[in-house]
């Protein structure tokens, strides 16, 4: 019972404080970081305009001035506590914990980045403590009358080299929506969500491998161009800015 009190207070805790964050509505990560927000974390911002939705803000202060400002956490993977082996309704809503692993959502993309040009970053970790990004200057995700289409370009390195740019201009697909371009399911053949081609050069909601080889085929949480197909990492997150 009291473990309940004190979690009620937690959440009202957490609510007030996401109330006097709102009172503007934030549409992203960026709105919050203008108005003074540069601590990281759980927020909620208004994609849509109406609807809060609560996400992960990475704040980056201190650093170079081009390199401050914030990033809005649309996929995370980090401790194989969610599984993301999830149908369409699932990607397009979102799904997981905001403090941990989640996904924001399709819909939430889709309104987020036909308002606003944004860029995107990757984060990758292995279970070695290895890490590297990749930066994309340009990334959209189109309207679900369209697949919700991902376009993204402009591929910068921070050492994982260009796994992305294969997906570029293909819809996404769920193990009971196929819109990939390949005879197979790839989503199925891949166990994963995404926008495969035929199939991927990256596959960010595939199988979390707790460090183990992939020796079933290609169903881990890969980035081609850094461990190859075999190695699932141990965190993966996708991030976007504004560009002003
Ligand atoms: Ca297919």
């Amino acid at each position: 019972m009291a473990m309940l009190v004190v979690l009620a207070a937690l959440l009202s805790a957490v609510l007030m404080r996401g109330c006097t964050q709102n009172i503007n509505m934030p549409a992203d990560c960026s709105d919050l970081y203008k108005s003074r927000q540069t601590v990281s974390g759980i927020y909620f911002i208004y994609p849509a305009g109406d609807i809060p939705v609560s996400v992960y803000c990475e704040m980056i202060s201190g650093g170079e001035a081009e390199d401050n400002g914030a990033w809005t956490v649309f996929q995370r993977r980090m401790d194989g506590t969610v599984n993301f082996y999830r149908p369409w309704d699932q990607y397009k809503r979102g799904f997981g914990n905001v403090e941990g692993e989640y996904w924001l959502g399709l819909e939430n993309m889709y309104q987020l980045t036909r308002k606003n040009k944004y860029m995107l970053r990757v984060d990758l970790e292995d279970f070695q403590g290895n890490k590297a990004f990749a930066l994309y200057s340009s990334f959209s995700v189109g309207p679900e009358a369209d697949g919700y289409k991902l376009q993204v370009s402009g591929f910068k390195d921070g050492g994982a080299g260009d796994s992305l740019s294969f997906h570029n201009g293909q819809k996404f697909s769920t193990f009971e929506k196929d819109q990939d371009v390949s005879g197979d399911n790839c989503a199925k053949k891949h166990l994963g969500g995404f926008w495969y081609k035929d199939c991927l050069g990256t596959n960010p909601n595939g199988i979390y491998l707790w460090g183990e080889d992939d020796i079933l085929g290609i169903i881990g949480n890969v980035w081609k161009t850094w461990k190859n197909f075999k190695v699932g990492m141990k965190s993966i997150s996708m991030k976007i800015r504004r560009v002003s």
